[in-house]
């Protein structure tokens, strides 16, 4: 387990809450993607769960699996869509594992042969 609070006021629960705009992709019961807003790469987006969970540390499993299965979903498409040679899937857990905000979620970024992520 964590060792920290969830903070129902972090920017993605704003987003969940529509509170906060974004570029929706994808929705359902359990996940919701959208356009990350600073991306390392084209086509770069976010998979997260509904259900607060600050990162991978507290998510409970079910969740987790549902994230996942979108970021297959997607990610297939976005290959497809941007005819892309690869895809880079990652995430960030706590301060010191490069966690800048505090709602679980998953980076999608299709990726081309000779280009570099942006940093
Ligand atoms: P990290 O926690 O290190 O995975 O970085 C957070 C990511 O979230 C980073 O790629 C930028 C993105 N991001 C931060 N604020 C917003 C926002 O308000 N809207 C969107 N769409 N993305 C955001």
């Amino acid at each position: 387990m964590s060792t920290t609070a969830y903070d129902n006021d972090n920017i993605f629960a704003k987003i969940l809450r529509g509170e906060l705009p974004s570029h929706k992709l994808y929705e359902d019961d359990e996940t919701f993607a959208f356009m990350d807003i600073m991306p390392r790469g084209d086509g770069h987006f976010l998979v997260i769960p509904k259900k607060p969970s600050r990162n991978i540390l507290d998510v409970a499993p079910d969740s987790l699996a549902a994230v996942m299965r979108t970021v297959q979903k997607l990610g297939r498409a976005a290959k497809e869509a941007f005819d892309a040679d690869g895809l880079t899937v990652q995430q960030f857990n706590e301060a010191a594992g490069g966690q800048v905000v505090f709602h679980l979620h998953v980076h999608v970024i299709p990726r081309f042969e000779g280009i570099a992520l942006r940093p």
